[in-house]
């Protein structure tokens, strides 16, 4: 079981969906490109899906809503990796996105699992710099306490891209686990 968390809004329901269909014909590495726009309602509770990964392997991933972030924690000791995603295009979110993982990492319920980090909604058109994401996110910082193995991603739910190598990264540390 794969856990995906991040802030309210930042694109966690819509990553789900996109993977669920993208993978079903999917080639690692590849972008997947998208016309129509599912709609999304904010998950209250949990939200579970199995996304296809590789050749007849499936992985399901599990979203906890980002309203349920002071009880994230209950839910971490059965993961076998965390997705965590951050909206881009969020400045005002941002720092309570970082202190929320740092919590995350600092948790003795979290196991040394692989960390993924999706900067997502990259298709936005004033989204954070590498400058902003340094001082505002603290992305030294997080690297630097995470003690777990740790990849970023930048990814675009909307327009597909990146999502290929998050099903990538999902065969690689989260099955036949
Ligand atoms: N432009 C753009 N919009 C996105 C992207 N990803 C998600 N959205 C939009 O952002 C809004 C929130 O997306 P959700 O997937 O519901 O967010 P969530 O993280 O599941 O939120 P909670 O369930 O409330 O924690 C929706 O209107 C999505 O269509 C993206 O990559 N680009
Ligand atoms: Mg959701």
């Amino acid at each position: 079981m794969s856990l995906i968390l991040g802030a309210t809004g930042s694109g966690k329901t819509l990553i789900l969906k996109r993977l669920e269909i993208a993978s079903a014909f999917a080639k690692n590495g590849l972008d997947f490109h998208f016309e129509e726009m599912p709609t999304t309602i904010s998950t209250v509770g949990t939200n579970l899906v199995t996304v296809p990964v590789g050749r007849r392997q499936e992985v399901t991933v599990r979203e906890l809503g980002g309203c349920m972030g002071p009880i994230w924690k209950n839910y971490l000791t059965d993961s076998n990796s965390l997705m965590y995603v951050v909206d881009v295009s969020n400045r005002l979110q941002v720092a309570a996105s970082c202190i929320q993982l740092l919590n995350l990492l600092s948790s003795s319920n979290l196991p040394a699992i692989p960390v993924l980090l999706i900067f997502n909604k990259i298709d936005m058109p004033d989204t954070l710099s590498q400058s902003e994401l340094e001082s505002l996110f603290h992305l030294k910082d997080i690297v630097q306490s995470c003690n777990r193995p740790l990849q970023t991603l930048e990814v675009s739910a909307c327009t597909g891209k990146g999502l290929g190598k998050i099903i990538t990264w999902l065969e690689q540390n989260a099955t036949g686990k």
